[in-house]
């Protein structure tokens, strides 16, 4: 079981308090607070071995290599991968969707061609597959979800056909909380030949994760939502789809030669070995580190666990709120497939105001679209308001959130 009053010791930013009153921090589904074994590997790594990789031969560079090779390696094994041949890590969870957007789009996927995508992604599971597609004349197509925010999974299989190529979902919606069926998505696309690109941006840091079981073939997700600094993310890709693919950013660091041929006048370019070919130009390698510490501060606690606790906190306040005058809130019931989100409304009150009186209470929660527009529009509201729990955050929260609501209600 975890003890989230124990962990909170560990996170230096939980002793702040916001108008007089204790912060209560429920904006984890849009980055997480950082334990102070995170902050104090990164200052270490500054402090004594901070260096470029992969190209000095002294001892500063020799180490910070291996630090970060090692991030790697930490971080394929926290999701079942193969090796570090399938971990390319980038900037955040966006910019991996569109690493494999792009890159796919470099050798393949034209016209007659077509991406499933579903309508409870986030703005970064969408924009990067209707920009490519307008340049490569593909097409994209969206499965609908039902009232309470999940996925139909029957006409998803009506619109998966031979020509479909890839289909990219969630894992976890963050706004509904909603968990989609991997195993069963991904039986779905194989059956017909697609690949599956799953945004794991909501489900790595909360959840056990491996790859194979699951049958993906592409994972993207950010290192500041798992505990760790914000500007490395990563992408999961299998290796044999990644060996053929072409990187779509170029630079040092992803060649292994380039030459220059007198006689054609131009320069012949060979790829670095995986997963190098796909980090292009220097690292964050300072982020590599954070993100190394985090994924050892979890597995710690132990990923079960960490889905268990946000589980019955997550009951709990869905439970509570139906108790407050005026609440809605969205998607499946309590004891569902479902994280730690839950996004909500109060009648005549719009969710920007409502988030600005809570913060008022010391009470941090996001409030709007939360970058997921077309499931707004499909469930027929004009934005919410989310509360996203983490390993730190305790019943008695979910009951001052709960007692600031009735206040707010009462005016
Ligand atoms: N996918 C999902 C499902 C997300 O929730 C987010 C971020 C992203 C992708 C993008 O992550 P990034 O690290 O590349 O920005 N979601 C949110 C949110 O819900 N509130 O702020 C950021």
């Amino acid at each position: 079981m975890l003890n989230p009053h124990r962990i909170r010791e560990d996170f230096p930013i939980l002793r702040r308090e916001i108008e007089g009153k204790p912060l209560i921090y429920f904006d984890n589904a849009a980055t997480s607070q950082k334990p102070i074994q995170v902050i104090e590997a990164v200052r270490r790594f500054y402090e004594e071995h901070n260096a470029n990789v992969h190209r000095g031969v002294h001892t500063l560079s020799q180490e910070a290599s291996e630090l970060y090779e090692r991030a790697h390696e930490e971080v394929a094994e926290f999701i079942g991968a193969e090796g570090i041949e399938e971990i390319i890590f980038t900037k955040n969870a966006t910019e991996a969707i569109n690493l494999v957007a792009y890159s796919l789009c470099l050798r393949g996927l034209g016209p007659g061609d077509e991406v499933v995508l579903t309508l409870m992604d986030h703005h970064s599971n969408i924009v990067p597959w209707e920009n490519v597609s307008r340049v490569k004349g593909f097409k994209v197509k969206y499965a609908d979800i039902n009232d309470e925010g999940v996925l139909d999974y029957e006409g998803l299989e009506n619109l998966v056909t031979k020509r479909t190529k890839l289909v990219c979902v969630a894992h976890v919606s963050n706004v509904t909380g909603v968990k989609n069926d991997l195993r069963r998505i991904s039986k779905i696309a194989h059956d017909n030949g697609a690949m599956v690109v799953v945004d794991g941006a909501q489900s790595v840091p909360h959840m056990p994760i491996d790859v194979e079981r699951l049958g993906i073939d592409f994972l993207a997700f950010s290192g500041h939502k798992m505990l760790a600094p914000t500007g490395i993310g990563v992408l999961y890709g299998r290796q044999d789809i990644l060996r053929d693919m072409e990187p779509f950013l170029g630079g040092g660091e992803m060649i292994r030669e380039v030459r220059y041929n007198k006689s054609d006048g131009t320069c012949r370019i060979t790829y670095n070995e995986l997963p190098w070919k796909f980090e292009a130009g220097t690292p964050n390698v300072g982020g590599a580190v954070g993100l190394m510490e985090a994924v050892r501060y979890l597995r710690g606690l132990g990923m079960e666990d960490v889905e268990r606790h946000e589980s019955e906190l997550t009951n709990y306040a869905l439970k509570r709120l139906d108790g407050v005058d005026g609440i809605k809130w969205y998607g499946p019931g309590p004891g569902s497939e479902r994280g730690g989100i839950v996004s909500f409304n109060m009648d005549g009150l719009d969710p920007h105001d409502l988030a600005l009186l809570l913060d008022q209470f010391g009470i941090m929660v996001r409030s709007g679209f939360h970058c997921a527009e077309p499931l707004h529009q499909r469930l027929g509201l004009r934005g919410s308001v989310r509360a996203s729990f983490y390993i730190y955050n305790l019943k008695e929260e979910v009951d001052k959130l709960i007692e600031a609501l009735e206040e707010i209600r009462k005016g």
